[in-house]
């Protein structure tokens, strides 16, 4: 095992994708992870003065690290999400080198990365460092037109407003973005799969109703073991999985339960009577409506499957053709 780890390094060491660029003023080295690279390029298009490790392939490249920390006065790290290299450079490295990133708060800890706080990182400016014109209004993000995810959330806020303490739990995908006006109907989106077993435990402390928004993928993914968990229980819940027949939001992977959520459903123990589908259209709304207060309204585990597939997934299918 510990062997086969260090052939991996070795390979990392070998690799492509991890370039080591040298440069003049080496008060500075930085060590840029994926996007980071771009984020930290925008800053100088006509070239970083400074050595940057380009990161694009794990475990990290131990010999060109330990080259950046011997050559270099401090390091910056640069990587979206949590600071994982920069706290591995501890093991690797040891305590002795100085290390700028989301730990010492040079990038802010919370947040993705951003070319601005790339940008503040390195010293080039205090706030926004990209000239946006005028003529550019912030435009937050929305579901597009056509979405099946509209039809769902606004069957769903229809039904909802009937009670008095609904709380729907949600999930991440394009879906999340019904937090957002106009819609406003989901209250928690955490990590993958948390949709379902927050909606658990809201029913467990008492909370009617109790709904879960998971997509079809995300359900796959870490959805399915927290309706196991609601079976097992008899747990109140409606949980809507609701079903694109893509993983959208990263770009329209196949999405692994496609076709057979009922049945996979039905295999953890859901009572077929109570997994219901429609075809969320404007012209099902009345359909949706009383399905969803139906299985709301039912005192165990439902699950309702919304399936109509992402637009923008028929759109490239047909310019492949
Ligand atoms: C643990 C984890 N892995 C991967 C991702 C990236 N990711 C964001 S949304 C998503 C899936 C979305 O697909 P789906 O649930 O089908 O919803 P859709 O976007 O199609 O509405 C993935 C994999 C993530 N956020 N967290
Ligand atoms: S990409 Fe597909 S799922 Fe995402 S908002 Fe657009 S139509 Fe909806």
């Amino acid at each position: 095992m510990i062997n086969a780890q260090k052939n991996f390094v070795e390979l990392s060491e070998q690799s492509v994708y991890n370039q080591l660029i040298d440069a003049q003023d080496k008060t500075l080295g930085i060590i840029a992870c994926g996007i980071a690279v771009n984020y930290l390029m925008e800053h100088y298009p006509d070239g970083c003065p400074h050595p940057i490790l380009k990161i694009g392939q794990y475990p990290l490249p131990k010999k060109q690290l330990q080259w950046l920390v011997d050559n270099c006065e401090r390091i910056l790290t640069l990587e979206d999400g949590y600071p994982f290299v920069e706290e591995s450079l501890k093991g690797y490295l040891g305590q002795g080198a100085t290390v700028n990133g989301r730990l010492d708060g040079t990038i802010p800890r919370d947040g993705e990365l951003t070319p601005d706080s790339v940008g503040v990182a390195l010293g080039l400016a205090t706030v926004s460092t990209v000239d946006v014109p005028s003529v550019v209004k912030m435009r937050p993000p929305t579901l597009c037109q056509g979405c099946g995810h509209r039809d769902v959330y606004e069957a769903l806020n229809e039904v909802v407003s009937g009670y008095d303490n609904a709380r729907i739990f949600s999930d991440i995908g394009c879906y999340t973005l019904g937090a957002l006006p106009p819609f406003r109907a989901i209250h928690s989106c955490v990590d993958m799969g948390a949709s379902v077993t927050m909606a658990k435990g809201a029913a467990d402390g008492g909370l009617f109703p109790s709904i879960a928004v998971i997509g079809d993928s995300t359900f796959t993914h870490s959805g399915i073991t927290g309706l196991l968990d609601c079976v097992n229980e008899n747990t109140p819940v409606t949980i809507v999985i609701s079903d694109n027949e893509t993983t959208a939001m990263t770009g329209g992977q196949d999405s692994s339960g496609t076709g057979r959520l009922h049945a996979i459903c039905e295999g953890i123990g859901v009572d077929p009577t109570h997994i219901r589908s429609f075809v969320p259209l404007k012209k099902n709304r009345e359909e949706m409506c009383s399905i969803i207060r139906e299985e709301i309204e039912y005192k165990g585990v439902s699950v309702i499957i919304p399936c109509r597939e992402c637009i923008q997934h028929i759109g490239k299918k047909k310019k492949v053709k």
